[in-house]
């Protein structure tokens, strides 16, 4: 297969493995390490959290099947008092993406906190907590309260057996090769190719490197305000193909299980955060393949663009540094992230928990099943802070640009 799309989820393998088959068609392969997840590791079992190392267990799992969710967002206490009184420091990273909370032990949330927390994170986009002692039971306890949990049909699970982990794990052992593929191709929103992609995700780092190894998010919110109006409604009416079968490629050429039988959906271009409201472009470099309906090279123009602006648009995005300890919560349904693989020889271990999200809702659904009007974020945020768009006391203001 020619290496034309890529899956990621962390993604980096080696060369020269034999392929499923057992056959030694190496001169024949064409093998694109980008596609294929880590194996094996540095061998060191008194490492302390060993029993989390990468597991790839050959089983087969049935396809998913729709799950009933409830999004918890929607019962929160909109100024979220009992969460940002728990807290001893809430701080908005930039305008339009990522908070940091200090003071907050995730093991000691109510159920109404956790509320608060899902629609916290379904406004911000990401929330980044640091020092918490939460184990990984508890970070799939937090999960399931926003949704039943999601398994992954390729990445690694840890040694330990717990199926709902999806393990982040590079050491010295292998090198990620930067040659392999285009920093663009690693932004991803987690596993969109499913009927009813992840919604509230956690992901703690256990092991880190002093330095390096951080993760940005771009907010799929800010992305849909930088459009033109025209632009924003003819997306609106649109739907785009999301794959999973070069990620379950990518698997079987390293000699990889392949859990589940990947799948390819056709999701809403524009969906709307049904706790917020609010309308958030929903493509991504990761899993989206194309648009639905248009001709190709239309499509593929407006991707190449939309996927440009995800990773090229500083304004939309937020780069978090990673302690051992850390926890970012991100909602899939309205952000994109890609890591940084900068950090070789250290070792970099993160465990995810992931819960199922509703079924991604276009604007017109949204309308039509609540009988509200989507919204734009920007422009609301703007009515908050009393200001019309590019007005102020009614007066429009002139436009600057940058030129130092
Ligand atoms: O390693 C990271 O920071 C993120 C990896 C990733 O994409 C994920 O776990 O969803
Ligand atoms: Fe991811």
């Amino acid at each position: 297969m020619a290496p034309t799309a890529v899956s990621t989820e962390n993604g980096h393998g080696e060369n020269g493995l034999k392929p499923a088959n057992g056959k030694d068609e190496k001169k024949e392969q064409v093998f694109n390490p980008f596609y294929s997840p880590s194996i094996g590791d540095d061998g060191d079992d008194a490492y302390a959290f060993a029993e989390f190392k990468p597991f790839f267990p050959n089983v087969s799992w049935p396809p998913l099947t729709e799950v009933e969710v409830t999004e918890r967002g929607l019962s929160a206490d909109k100024a979220k008092s009992a969460l940002f009184g728990a807290a001893t420091k809430v701080k908005h990273l930039t305008p339009a993406i990522g908070t940091e909370l200090s003071g907050v032990d995730l093991r000691q949330l109510t159920d109404g906190q956790k509320d608060e927390l899902a629609l916290l994170v379904g406004e911000r986009g990401v929330v980044f907590f640091r020092d918490q002692e939460l184990d990984i039971h508890g970070q799939l306890g937090l999960a399931q309260h926003f949704g039943p949990l999601h398994k992954h049909a390729t990445t690694p699970i840890p040694k330990n057996g717990l199926e709902e982990v999806h393990v982040v794990y590079n050491d010295s052992s292998r090198r990620p090769d930067p040659a392999a593929f285009s920093k663009i191709e690693l932004w991803h929103s987690d596993v969109s190719y499913e009927l009813q992609p992840p919604s509230t995700t956690s992901l703690k780092v256990i092991t880190g490197p002093e330095y390096g190894g951080d993760t940005l998010w771009s907010s799929g919110y800010a992305l849909y305000s930088s459009l033109s109006p025209g632009f924003q409604n003819y997306l609106e009416g649109l739907t785009a193909v999301h794959s999973a079968v070069a990620q379950a490629d990518g698997s079987r050429a390293a000699g990889l299980p392949v859990r589940r039988e990947p799948v390819e959906t056709v999701h809403p271009v524009v969906r709307v955060h049904p706790a917020t409201g609010w309308k958030s472009v929903y493509v991504n470099p990761g899993f989206t393949r194309r648009i639905v309906g248009v001709p190709k090279a239309e499509s593929d123009a407006i991707l190449t663009f939309l996927f440009h602006q995800i990773s090229d648009n500083p304004d939309f995005q937020v780069r978090f540094h990673w302690e051992p300890n850390s926890i970012a919560i991100w909602d899939n349904r309205i952000v994109t992230h890609s890591a940084t693989f900068d950090f070789w020889p250290a070792t970099r271990h993160a465990l995810r928990a992931t819960p199922h999200g509703e079924k991604p809702q276009s604007v017109a659904d949204y309308e039509k099943t609540t009988g509200k009007t989507a919204l734009d974020r920007q422009l609301e945020i703007w009515k908050q802070q009393g200001v019309e768009a590019g007005k102020i006391n009614g007066a429009a203001t002139k436009a600057r640009g940058y030129n130092d």
